[in-house]
């Protein structure tokens, strides 16, 4: 595969104004027609240049240039292009050709999920329905007819409004959709089969009504009412918190089963992964509720970031996807806790994020170049691009930034732009210059910031000194400095906040605000300190930037009791427990007896007696840190130590809580008990706290507490309780009890795929003994199959990302494992078989046998025969 550069990039020879599509579906083949109406593009000067449309598996039936049919030597058709030459400016093309969407494994272009035909375009799969010019610079109008046959296929849909149906011989139908919002290829969507679906409708600010659709096979119509009233809060909340209000008379949702990503968001027919849509208290968990809403939110909030203002080309993946993680974590945060939403991104950014951003897949916000564009919907992009917007937020203010995004859409609606056009607008829009913040679009890796303090009690000040730096990462060797927004407050020996004058300021504004660090060293002083102040640095996680400040345990107390930033409250908590069980991983590996620093004890004994706190934050601060971020954050990764370490934390916190923790699972048990199952942050809250207290106190083994998991597993109306005391069982030595309930569970739900998905995925990250003989014995169980991106997820996934003592057990035959599946998946999903591959890519954090291991193993996949793209670029990728 050849690697595309951002440098290279060049206008399109040609536009098309008026794209006319007309698929005939059947069971052994497509047949589709496309009527381009092109002309040369005027940006592009003068003389007719070849037309080289992208094409891919199409198998040509004929093009005609103007109406007339052309020879076979007046174009050239090769396996990734069809070319030929105009005869003058405007001319319009007409293309046949026939695809085999009922083979079509690797879920791009058009595919048939289950009974029904669906497409999936973005990035690149629009090339494999027929011949154009696919890339988001090329914006035209789509009227799409589709016809199928009448009794498997009732329902069809396209892009925009729905405009002619109707009958057609051999009980066939047919529908015309047309979409006159002007769009890139990869936002268009089919869609043909027998759905259900749940309708409702929402007003506009300015008065229009839009009718709202979501679609899905006929057992899941129970499953929509979450989905729906997510849309229609996002609608709302877009139009106050951004001002955009939708454009089409009507927005339609389909859920289908077999899918790639979470979901799609195609002008006016956004396609879901069911697990992204399907949500109903009996099968879906608050995490998979919550989950629901974000989605939602996030591929309604595209239809402004992304479809009417669009990527210029794929380099801008996160002038889009960066924007809308923002703002549909806004949306989150506004609709729930937004303290505990911020504890979640960051926690999952750190972990996962962070350790892409150490790897040898690093790459900047705006990559500099790509082999393979779908290996590039990354982290970075998405999590971090959020992260590099909300900066901005934080440096600009919510007005001024709201000034800059009015005018980005303003500017640029109809229009495919890059990173660059967005921070201009944010600039002209405030009159600042952001020249230097734009290296956080450029540059790759995690920069480190180290802080020291120094308090001269004589003169009143306190002198903060800040060292960035930032380590190299591939293809950049040296980094210059960024722009890192540091949110902070000093606080004196009550805990209370002191007010902040800088020296120079006239008088003192506020108790946090915001520093901009920009060179490689700053210092900034305070004046009219009284008395030794304790910083509270990088509050709200203002930056994506690790942060290296010498806290003592004791000032990592004092900061979780009195914070006023509850971000940091739980912060504090983390740093204690990070070197609590970094110190209990030392011991262990020279051989110690370990013992824990009671001080945790302490500090988790005052959160779950704190009953003003919100039951969500004493959930959040119970949690001790993943094995995923302890791995990240070590120099050389000892996943036994840190498994060893963590566990006997939790069975130490366990048992010198035990009473406060029965105290508060009763109590929240009871509540669930009491009131029927509602998804409001107040009832996550409380499960939450009941959920993690039931798995500190199974640690007892004691039977009184297997009574009360036996019967939480049993007595509920929900899903949230029934996992967690399931998890739980899984997790615990109660050998034919986890047995049954794995029995019981398997039997009642073996019809639901999203139920499954989670029954393979609690034993897939179960970390006793024997988890990979586990995972390989239910890979031959009848729900399981390659085929279904969720089901790999689920099992291959959660085993070799979330169970690290199995995975990376000694012998290497995790590895192995994984090796194997990538291999096979490679031939079915390249897509899939790509992102599996990441936990190989992480070799250099393990000891050398690890990394001999785990290098054979890619070594293998690269030696195994015709690769794909995709799982070619990550593997030779990470072998460097
Ligand atoms: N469907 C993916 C997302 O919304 C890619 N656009 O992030
Ligand atoms: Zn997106």
């Amino acid at each position: 595969p050849k690697t595309i550069h951002l440098k290279d990039y060049r206008a399109p020879d040609y536009l098309i104004d008026e794209t006319h599509l007309s698929f005939e579906l059947h069971e052994d083949r497509t047949l589709v027609q496309a009527r381009l109406t092109m002309r040369r593009n005027p940006a592009c000067g003068a003389g007719l240049p070849p037309l080289v449309l992208d094409g891919q598996q199409l198998e040509l039936l004929s093009v005609a240039l103007d109406e007339r049919e052309l020879g076979a030597h007046e174009y050239q058709v090769s396996d990734s292009h069809l070319t030929l030459q105009p005869a003058c400016a405007e001319f319009v093309v007409e293309t046949r050709v026939c695809i085999h969407p009922e083979s079509n494994t690797a879920l791009e272009g058009l595919y048939k999920s289950g009974k029904m035909f669906c497409t999936q375009c973005e990035a690149e799969g629009f090339r494999k329905i027929t011949y154009y010019l696919d890339r988001p610079d090329v914006m035209s109008t789509f009227t799409t007819t589709l016809s199928a046959d009448k009794q498997r296929y009732p329902v069809l849909l396209s892009n925009g409004n729905p405009v002619a149906s109707g009958s057609a011989d051999n009980d066939r139908h047919w529908a015309t959709w047309e979409d006159p919002f002007k769009k890139p290829a990869y936002l268009f969507a089919l869609v043909a089969g027998d759905l259900w679906c749940v309708e409702d409708c929402f007003v506009t600010h300015s008065g229009r009504e839009v009718a709202l659709r979501i679609y899905v096979e006929p057992e899941n119509i129970d499953k929509c009412q979450h989905a729906m009233d997510s849309l229609k809060r996002s609608m709302r909340w877009d139009e106050e918190a951004y001002g955009r209000e939708y454009d089409l008379n009507i927005f339609m949702i389909v859920a289908v089963n077999d899918f790639n990503m979470g979901a799609m968001e195609n002008k006016g027919l956004n396609i879901f992964n069911s697990s992204a849509v399907l949500a109903k208290a009996e099968t879906a968990t608050d995490a998979a509720h919550q989950r629901v809403e974000a989605i939602v939110a996030h591929e309604y909030f595209h239809n402004w970031s992304g479809n009417r203002v669009t990527c210029r080309d794929w380099f801008q993946l996160s002038l889009k996807e960066g924007f809308t993680v923002f703002r549909d974590a806004g949306f989150s945060a506004d609709m729930n806790s937004a303290t505990v939403k911020r504890i979640e991104d960051v926690a999952y950014l750190r972990t996962h994020q962070f350790a892409e951003d150490a790897g040898p897949m690093a790459h900047s916000v705006r990559p500099d170049s790509y082999m393979e564009i779908s290996n590039f919907y990354t982290l970075t992009v998405y999590e971090k691009g959020s992260e590099v917007v909300g900066m901005l937020r934080t440096l600009l203010g919510a007005e001024g930034f709201r000034k800059g995004s009015d005018l980005y859409f303003q500017r640029h609606d109809g229009q495919a732009v890059t990173c660059d056009d967005f921070v201009k607008a944010m600039e002209d829009a405030n009159g600042v210059d952001l020249t230097q913040f734009k290296r956080w679009y450029g540059q790759a890796g995690t920069p480190r910031l180290e802080v020291a303090e120094r308090y001269d009690a004589e003169a009143g000040t306190c002198t903060l000194t800040f060292r960035q730096s930032c380590p190299p990462s591939p293809g950049q060797a040296h980094k210059e400095p960024f722009v890192i927004p540091v949110e902070l407050g000093l606080l004196d020996a009550r805990g209370l906040e002191l007010p902040l004058r800088l020296a120079g300021e006239a008088e003192a504004g506020g108790t946090s605000r915001v520093l901009a660090v920009s060179a490689a060293e700053q210092s900034f002083t305070f004046v009219d300190v009284p008395e030794q102040p304790l910083p509270s640095l990088l509050r709200g996680f203002s930056a994506p930037v690790k942060l290296l400040y010498p806290y003592s345990r004791d000032q990592l107390m004092f900061l979780m009791q009195h914070d006023s930033d509850g971000f940091n409250r739980w912060e504090a908590g983390q740093q204690l427990a990070v070197q609590v069980l970094q110190e209990l991983v030392g011991q262990r590996q020279h051989g110690e007896s370990m013992a824990l620093d009671r001080r945790l004890v302490a500090a988790l004994q005052s959160v779950l007696e704190n009953e003003t706190l919100d039951p969500a934050m004493v959930a959040e601060m119970l949690s001790l840190p993943g094995e995923a971020y302890l791995i990240e954050i070590s120099e050389v990764a000892d996943v036994d130590a840190i498994h060893a370490a963590r566990e006997f934390a939790r069975r130490e916190l366990a048992e010198a809580l035990y009473e406060p923790l029965w105290q508060r699972y009763r109590a929240n048990r009871e509540l669930s008990r009491q009131s029927p199952y509602v998804a409001s942050a107040e009832h996550f809250a409380r499960r939450a706290l009941q959920n993690i207290a039931l798995s500190y106190l199974m640690l007892s083994e004691k039977p009184e507490v297997l009574a009360a998991c036996q019967d939480q597993y049993q007595a509920t109306d929900n899903m949230t309780e029934r996992l967690a005391a399931l998890a739980v069982l899984v997790n615990s030595p109660f050998e034919q009890e986890k047995a049954q309930a794995l029995t019981l569970f398997a039997d009642y739900f073996q019809d639901d795929p999203l139920v499954m998905d989670q029954w393979f995925g609690v034993q897939a990250g179960c970390p006793l003994p024997g988890g990979l003989e586990r995972v390989q014995a239910l890979m031959e169980h009848p729900a399981f199959t390659l085929k279904n991106p969720n089901k790999v997820r689920a099992l291959i996934g959660a085993f070799a990302n979330q169970n690290h003592v199995n995975f990376h057990r000694a012998d290497g035959l995790g590895y192995r494992f994984l090796a194997d599946q990538v291999i096979m998946l490679n031939a079915l999903n390249p897509q899939i078989a790509a992102r599996q591959l990441a936990p190989l890519t992480r070799w250099r954090k393990y000891d050398a046998a690890r990394q001999a291991l785990m290098r054979a193993e890619l070594e293998r996949i690269l030696a195994s025969g015709e690769l794909s793209g995709d799982v070619y670029e990550v593997v030779s990728k990470s072998l460097i």
